[in-house]
């Protein structure tokens, strides 16, 4: 039994093929669409599943945006062309003719980061730093799956600070994520992307550093915050920021110089860029078991 995986980000749409032994294998990467009207996520999506045709059962989808019953909405329209009720459990149905179940990515991510850990924790919260700032929570060895739970990317960071495309003023989102340290780029960095800046914090321009610092402060009181609330027993970090040299350990660092009550392991994910795949495709397991 092969399961067709696919992670639609802000960025990037990603799919592989995952086995009954959870292996990964024929991987491919597109572009998000710019304008990621539905006609334009459709025609992506197709172009995307058509090397897959005849090689797998079923289809697990992780997707950034609120899923309710297979339908995408965007929270941060900023981040998804702002896609409103967006069959789209139907819609691949409809592609591949396969069975098909949708979970938002970084809950699908928190599950799979959630399987590889269980034998030492049973509450895990997982957040991606990526075009978004994204959250998945597991409490008692239960995914909180509801359509906005693990939203902790519009979970206030900074009264003062910019306004988030959710509507809301100062979340994390709007300091931490890769679009958020892009757009808040100026003079020489201004135009240049996440991936770019941080390029150019490794190489030491001060201004890129102190983006990436502001990045990494804004996740470490999310961090704070969530165990806090949650008593967390661990924390995964994933996404292309979260996963960027040395950001996690300038997270540890920050957090390191807060009271001992707010102190929590953060790994980096197990499954790398792979855990929203991994992650649908082992709960489509868990749905059908
Ligand atoms: P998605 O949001 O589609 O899941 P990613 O996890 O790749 O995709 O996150 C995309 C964001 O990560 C973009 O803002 C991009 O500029 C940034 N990014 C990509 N690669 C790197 C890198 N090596 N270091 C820092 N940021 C990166
Ligand atoms: C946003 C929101 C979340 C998502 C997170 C990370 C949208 C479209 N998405 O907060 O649902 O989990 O971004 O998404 O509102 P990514 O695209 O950065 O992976
Ligand atoms: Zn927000």
């Amino acid at each position: 039994m092969n399961t067709l995986a696919i992670d639609i980000g802000g960025t990037k749409l990603a799919a592989a093929l995952i086995n009954a032994e959870h292996q990964i294998f024929q991987r491919t990467e597109v572009s998000t669409p710019a304008d990621a009207a539905p006609l334009a996520l459709e025609h992506a999506l197709s172009q995307l599943l058509e090397a897959y045709q005849g090689q797998a059962q079923r289809v697990a989808i992780a997707s950034t945006g609120i899923i309710d019953n297979g339908i995408l909405t965007a929270l941060n329209p900023d981040n998804l062309g702002g896609l409103n009720r967006f069959p789209l459990q139907a819609t691949v149905e409809k592609l591949t003719g396969l069975p098909c179940i949708v979970l938002n990515d970084a809950q699908a991510a928190a599950w799979a980061e959630y399987c590889h850990l269980s034998a030492q924790f049973k509450h895990l919260t997982f957040i991606t730093v990526s075009t978004g700032v994204g959250g998945g929570i597991v409490v008692d060895g239960e995914l909180l799956s509801g359509p906005l739970a693990g939203h902790i990317g519009h979970t206030l960071a900074d009264p003062q600070g910019p306004a988030c495309g959710c509507g809301r003023v100062g979340c994390v989102e709007a300091i931490a994520s890769g679009r958020a340290i892009a757009t808040a780029a100026s003079h020489e960095l201004e135009g240049k992307n996440a991936r770019e800046i941080f390029a150019h914090a490794q190489a030491g321009h001060p201004q890129a550093q102190q983006l990436v610092a502001r990045s990494a402060q804004a996740i470490c009181q999310l961090i704070a915050n969530l165990k806090a609330l949650l008593d967390t027993d661990c924390v995964v970090l994933g996404g292309s920021v979260g996963l960027a040299q040395g950001y996690r350990q300038q997270v540890e660092q920050q957090l390191a110089r807060l009271p001992a009550a707010f102190q929590v392991p953060i790994y980096a994910a197990h499954y790398q860029h792979d855990a929203g795949l991994m992650g649908a495709a082992l709960w489509s397991e868990n749905q059908s078991a």
